[in-house]
């Protein structure tokens, strides 16, 4: 099955008839149909699956063992996501072994398919959990502690799925046995389209990170208050969300988003007692995100006071920008007959692991340059030359 054949029995999984696009967030429904697909799928090629104890999944091409050739992406989506982010790198990894056992390859070390869980932090709100719980590079207890927005937590909504909540945590022994990896992944801008190359080898990952901004003031009517009598959260959120924007647009090539925004109680009619706001901010280099941050939170304590409001910032994710390894970034070049290289704005798993074992990614032509949106989109021909891409670095790296 090609690539683009094994994305096509996605359509329709987790399709989101309000947001549009798909909503497929860690051991909700549609994901776990994922999962069920992605096993069956795996298990069809004659790799053996396990789930880990995190809730990744890993199919062996063979017994697993140490200094592993691993590939894969994830199965999660951000809400009204794109058909793309995650499940390409999946089924392109599955649609590579496919076309490497068709030729009579057989790997000369060991070798998994893997699929990460929450890359997207869409349930619980922290980015590449599944990989920052295997190599360690989260809080055991504060993973488990993570709440959805209904307030399950992680550790119910694992137990659920299967797993037993006292053992999510860092895991050694599989992280022990990756020797390299390398992610395929739809490009989420419009570098290939303007190159006019199907694939790229990845090069960095800029800095980026997750701050809650929870803002407090006097619940009240929207009629019977008179302005100058209000504490309205809603006031030092909003001119938040504009100072990111005013900050970013100073920096270097900074970025930051205020995607979601949650008033309580969210009455039309009611003036919110608190309102909570979270930023993503992105700056290249190793101060950057921080120091814009620590603007942002100038501006939101100075916005809070003058509306007699309290804010209460947390930090919720934080990423160094990551630079692929570089021997493997030179042989992916080599193989693959020098495409382009391309830094990214967008997260990880690979550059997770990057701190950890020699990682690498390439990426597939994104005509739309479209992400995090209904409107991502990569063609056919470019999804399987992607897939054909991976199956002979994998054939290489594993030779
Ligand atoms: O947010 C990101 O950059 C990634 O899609 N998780
Ligand atoms: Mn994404
Ligand atoms: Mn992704
Ligand atoms: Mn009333």
């Amino acid at each position: 099955m090609t690539a683009s054949g094994l994305l096509g029995e996605l359509t329709g999984v987790g399709a989101d008839r309000t947001r549009g696009g798909y909503s497929r967030h860690v051991f909700d429904a549609p994901e776990r149909e994922l999962r069920t697909w992605f096993v069956e799928r795996a298990q069809r090629l004659g790799l053996g699956v396990e789930t880990d104890l995190n809730g990744n999944i890993w199919a062996w091409w063979g017994a697993p063992g140490p200094d592993a050739v691993v590939t894969g992406s994830h199965l999660d989506s951000v809400p009204g996501g794109g058909a793309f982010d995650g499940p390409l790198g999946v089924a392109s990894a599955l649609a590579a072994v496919e076309l490497l056992q068709g030729k009579g390859f057989r790997p000369g070390k060991p070798f998994a398919v893997v699929v990460f869980a929450e890359e997207e932090g869409g349930r619980f709100g922290v980015p590449c959990l599944g990989s920052r719980l295997l190599t360690g590079t989260i809080d055991a207890g504060k993973a488990r502690a993570l709440r959805d927005p209904d307030g399950i937590t992680f550790a119910e909504a694992a137990a659920k799925a299967g797993l037993d909540p006292e053992r999510i945590g860092p895991d050694p022994e599989r992280l022990g046995r990756i020797g390299r990896f390398v992610e395929l992944h739809v490009e989420q801008g419009r570098g290939l389209v303007d190159l006019g190359s199907p694939v790229a080898v990845g090069s960095t990952v800029i800095a980026h990170g997750r701050w809650r901004f929870s803002f407090s003031g006097q619940g009240n009517h929207a009629g019977a208050t008179l302005i100058s009598d209000r504490r309205d959260p809603m006031i030092p959120a909003a001119e938040t969300v504009v100072a990111a924007r005013r900050l970013a647009s100073t920096a270097a090539d900074a970025r930051a988003t205020v995607g979601r925004l949650v008033p309580t109680p969210g009455g039309t009619n009611v003036i919110a007692s608190t309102v909570d706001l979270w930023v993503d901010a992105r700056v290249p280099g190793d101060t950057g995100t921080l120091s814009l941050v620590e603007e942002l939170t100038g501006a939101a304590r100075a916005a809070a006071e003058a509306e007699g409001c309290r804010v209460e910032i947390t930090r919720e994710s934080y990423s160094d920008d990551v630079v692929f390894d570089d021997a493997l970034r030179r042989d992916l070049g080599t193989w693959l007959g020098s495409p382009p290289e391309l830094p990214t704005g967008a997260g990880h798993d690979a550059a997770i692991l990057a701190g950890f074992v020699p990682s690498g990614m390439l990426y597939v032509r994104n005509p739309t340059g479209i992400s995090h949106s209904p409107e991502e989109f990569a063609e056919s021909a470019d999804v399987d030359e992607g897939a054909r891409a991976l199956a002979e670095v994998l054939e290489k790296m594993s030779a």
